[in-house]
């Protein structure tokens, strides 16, 4: 049984009262973790990895096989952070889970990427609702190796540090983007609509749903669009937004986003899972897309 984190506080956050750990960075305690806990990433591990064949990113699966991640047991944050190092300069470190936002930001700012030291037990193995380490390890890790995700990671704690100085209108526009992108988003490739949010392939259900379920809006990235955005954090996304690449992520955090706040001031934000005109939407089977010019 893994020892049990320490809560510090709940916070009220727009992703509800989330508990909220110290600040303070962990060595990875790999000798401490029992067999259950091996056993609960292993399941994880081999039931995502058959789930996203043919539904996740090739960069996230090719850089899952160039850390040497396997089912076999909870990676070690110095085997992982040996090869993240040289590819990209950024580092893991352990935490006991959830931070405070500007903790976050900094640690991003700097290519520290926090990730929670526990693994969830095995009647959480569907759902736990704040990020453990299958989350962290398995779902946010491999796209660390791939060089424009990872300046954008470091582009988005900078301009997490800058929002929180701006205030909290600012903080929840960003947060959005972070959740649209980093933890539910979606990329085209030549062979149709692929998974690289975080969030998604660490969920079985969502990473079905997101690309074959004919509910939700897929939708091509626009900043603005995706700051507007509600989003929920206790049922499937209503509205995905689809990338056309990294770099394109990265190319969007390059304008100073004070003024976009200031318009954003002046908006209305948008429901999860309304399809606005100006809209480029895609179809889920073709991974075609086209311009909506009239609100459905
Ligand atoms: N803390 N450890 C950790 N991991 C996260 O993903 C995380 C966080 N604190 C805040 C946060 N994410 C989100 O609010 C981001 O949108 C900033
Ligand atoms: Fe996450």
């Amino acid at each position: 049984m893994n020892a049990q984190p320490r809560r510090v506080e709940h916070l009220q956050t727009d992703k509800g009262s989330v508990p909220v750990y110290t600040t303070a960075v962990i060595e990875q305690p790999w000798s401490s973790y029992s067999r259950e806990d091996h056993a609960t990433w292993a399941d994880l591990f081999e039931r995502q990895q058959k789930i996203l064949v043919g539904r996740a990113a090739s960069e996230f699966i090719e850089n899952q096989q160039r850390f040497g991640m396997t089912p076999d047991a909870i990676p070690r944050f110095d085997d992982l952070n040996r090869v993240l190092k040289k590819a990209t300069g950024w580092e893991l470190i352990g935490v006991e889970g959830l931070l405070p936002e500007l903790t976050f930001f900094e640690h991003l700012a700097n290519r520290r990427f926090p990730v929670t030291w526990w693994i969830r037990r095995p009647d959480q193995i569907d759902y736990i609702s704040e990020p453990d380490l299958f989350h962290d390890l398995f779902g946010h890790v491999p796209l660390l190796l791939n060089p424009a995700f990872a300046d954008y990671m470091q582009a988005y704690g900078c301009g997490g540090v800058k929002a929180h100085g701006i205030g909290a209108d600012a903080l929840v526009n960003l947060t959005r983007l972070y959740w649209y992108t980093v933890e539910f988003g979606l990329i085209k490739q030549d062979d149709g609509l692929r998974i690289y949010g975080s969030g998604i392939v660490s969920s079985k259900g969502e990473s079905i749903h997101c690309l074959e379920s004919p509910a939700p809006n897929r939708l091509g990235f626009d900043l603005t669009r995706i700051m507007r955005t509600r989003y929920r954090i206790d049922t499937y996304q209503k509205t995905y937004f689809v990338i056309d690449s990294y770099r394109q992520l990265m190319d969007a955090t390059a304008p100073d986003f004070t003024p976009i706040y200031a318009q954003l001031a002046q908006q209305d934000s948008i429901p999860a899972g309304n399809v606005l005109q100006g809209d480029f939407v895609y179809n889920r089977g073709t991974g075609e897309g086209w311009l909506n010019d009239g609100d459905i």
